[in-house]
């Protein structure tokens, strides 16, 4: 109990759902790699490494790491980002720009959680490993002074055998080990390579016990450069598999015993993984390039069920795209990420320039189909499908639930334009089912998602249009054009001050930010290593809820910050207006490039909440831009300007462009 109630805590301190229906990649909004899960309290712990997108100019086409983010789910679908648990600037033997944080793991040793982590070291080459030590498996991981004596290497791996000892692995000009003292930051001997493994390069080693036996699993280049292929040819770019051997002891000798998975089809060069065991199950955690398919040092992280034969040996697994875990029915099942495709369908990025926007499924004739198992429908089970699609002619889906269930899903023509098209359905029952998608009309269609609901599921957005608009009776303005959230990973909306908004706000994200020239609709902006796109909306309410736009675009809701811009165009000048905003959290906003309010603060949303200064609507074209920051909540604003009698200004042509 203590420990939920910990974990409750930390939730509030910003710890951030990444995307529940988890498939593979687990993790959706960053690259993350070399995977180590752990189980603590029942709930399964991931240490990956995070790579990103090197900042050290010239870019260095290299790993590069600067620091660690912890993932945990109980369920193995829906995933938690605990955020950085330790950085490079915090190691005080470590290079602070070294963005050498490789492939870490942690175990749990007398109530406390050790963290194990390679790093470059202030002084000299190569790599250290060092140890970070905290109460709880999310942190404060608190690093020691130093490194650990007596090793160097990478990819470093505690194994808690049942002798009552701590044993060290590690990579690095093979694999090598040694047992470490019961304080767990000092080896107690020499290192010794392993010995008793195949011949070629290895790397990454994960050791375990399961059913009495020890395993040492490691990534292994099994073949060599010119290598026969066994097709007649040779092996040009010989890449990584995860192959193992097994022992008695923690110490071996070890016995080779074959590959866990082949190396990944599409050349990424590195596999590194860890095994577990969690409710019953084993699974295999490994990563590949699935997001960034042209540079396989920016990788991502995956699971898969893993199964014993009964004289202990592992059988292979083969790498899936719908991963592991039963799937609520009622959030979007990504059906790109199939368990089977067929009769021509196939899955393509919604964008190669930002391939986190994830994939959709095309169904490009009559008869293509995919399957998607393990989805459940809970409580009452669901009277209504809701689809998001993209066709040029009106189509038919046919959705089949395990056979017990065939309901024809109707789509309209959505003018190639994206839809979330909802069908009311005769009441599915409850349960857990297996789910195909077919096709049954003649033309294209492409989906992204698909859900089921007991009602349809509530439309916050249509896409703006170039029909005329005028503020709604209130006078609130519903045309806007709103960026994707740009990550701003505020733990707590206390810091909101003035102070700290004027220097937020004031900063430059993206090179267009105050542009007097309109981002057209689908446009891109760079911001940081985000590429966001901007997208022409109208608000069905009065408040536009940005929490739910990132959610349509399947983005990060907590931690954000929101630009909006739009075009209020006046017949003739109107003096003495008042701009009147609400907003959820904090937020500014811009008349024509002045600042016109603040709204500092950790604030609900309120109608005309703050009210600017007198304004000149300036006859023509006015361009009132916002900024709205949130750490956790749910972001919105409503906007609207009021004349001296505090009466709404409705006399004005909202337009996006
Ligand atoms: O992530 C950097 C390195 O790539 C790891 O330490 C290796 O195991 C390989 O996955």
């Amino acid at each position: 109990m203590e420990f939920y109630q910990k974990l409750t805590t930390a939730c509030a301190l910003g710890i951030f759902a990444i995307g529940a229906n988890a498939q593979n990649p687990l993790v959706r909004n960053q690259f993350t790699a070399d995977p180590t899960a752990r189980v603590f309290n029942n709930r399964v712990f991931v240490y990956p490494s995070h790579d990103i997108i090197s900042p050290v100019e010239p870019e260095r086409k290299w790993f590069c790491m600067a620091d660690y983010h912890m993932f945990s789910s109980s369920d193995l679908t829906e995933w938690n980002d605990h955020g950085v648990i330790l950085s490079q600037e915090q190691v005080p033997w470590g290079n602070p720009k070294g963005y050498s944080m490789w492939a870490p793991d942690c175990v749990e040793h007398k109530g406390k959680y050790y963290f194990f982590f390679p790093n470059a070291p202030k002084t000299g080459r190569g790599f250290g490993i060092g140890v970070a030590i905290a109460q709880h498996p999310y942190g404060p991981y608190v690093p020691q002074e130093k490194n650990i004596e007596g090793v160097m290497g990478i990819d470093p791996c505690v194994l808690q055998a049942k002798d009552g000892n701590a044993y060290l692995f590690w990579g690095g000009g093979g694999i090598m080990s040694a047992k470490l003292k019961d304080n767990l930051l000092e080896l107690d001997g020499k290192p010794a390579p392993v010995t008793g493994l195949p011949e070629g390069f290895k790397e990454g080693p994960f050791a375990f016990e399961a059913n009495g036996k020890y395993y040492l699993s490691f990534p292994w280049v099994r073949k060599k450069k010119g290598d026969p292929d066994g097709k007649g040819g040779t092996i040009d770019n010989p890449t990584e598999c995860l192959a193992y051997a097994m022992s008695d002891s923690p110490t071996g000798p070890w016995e080779f015993k074959g590959v866990i998975m082949d190396e990944h089809e599409n050349g990424c060069w590195t596999n590194h993984h860890s095994i577990v065991q969690y409710n019953g199950q084993w699974y295999l955690f490994y990563h590949n390039n699935a997001y960034s398919p042209s540079f396989d040092k920016n990788r991502s992280i995956c699971c898969d069920s893993l199964t014993f034969n009964a004289d202990g040996t592992i059988q292979k697994v083969i790498p899936t795209l719908r991963g592991v875990g039963i799937c609520d029915a009622r959030k979007p099942l990504q059906i790109d990420r199939y368990s089977a495709i067929g009769g021509g369908a196939h899955i393509e990025f919604h964008d190669t320039l930002n391939c986190f926007q994830g994939w959709k499924t095309i169904f490009p004739a009559n008869g293509a189909w995919v399957a998607y198992n393990k989805i459940e429908l809970k409580d009452a089970g669901a009277s209504n499908v809701c689809v998001k699609v993209k066709t040029t002619a009106k189509a038919n889906l046919l959705l089949e639930l395990s056979g017990k269930v065939k309901v024809t899903l109707p789509m309209p023509n959505t003018n190639g334009k994206w839809a979330e098209v909802n069908v009311p359905v005769k009441q599915i029952a409850a349960g857990v089912y297996d789910l195909k998608l077919t096709l049954k009309s003649k033309g294209e269609v492409e989906v992204d998602w698909i859900t089921l609901a007991d009602h349809p599921k509530e439309q916050y957005f249509t896409p703006a249009t170039d029909a005329a608009m005028t503020p709604d009776e209130d006078g609130f303005i519903r045309r806007w054009m709103l960026l994707e959230p740009i990550d701003k990973p505020n733990r707590s909306n206390a810091v909101f001050t003035d102070t700290y908004l004027r220097t937020e706000f004031g900063k430059q994200y993206f090179t267009t930010q105050h542009s007097t020239t309109m981002p057209a609709d689908g446009e891109s902006v760079t911001v940081g290593n985000q590429t966001l796109k901007w997208h022409a909306v109208e608000s069905n309410r009065f408040n536009v809820k940005l929490l739910r736009f990132a959610e349509n675009y399947e983005k990060q809701i907590y931690g954000v910050l929101f630009w909006a811009v739009t075009v209020i165009d006046c017949p003739e000048e109107i003096k003495d207006v008042r701009l009147a905003v609400g907003s959820n959290s904090a937020s500014m906003w811009w008349l024509n490039g002045e600042e016109a309010v603040l709204l500092s603060g950790d604030r609900r949303m309120v109608k005309d909440d703050c009210i600017s200064p007198r304004l000149t609507l300036k006859k023509g074209r006015n361009i009132l831009r916002g900024a709205v920051i949130n750490g956790p909540g749910m972001s919105d604003f409503c906007v609207r300007f009021i004349n001296e009698k505090g009466e709404p200004v409705k006399n004005v042509t909202i337009k996006t462009k």
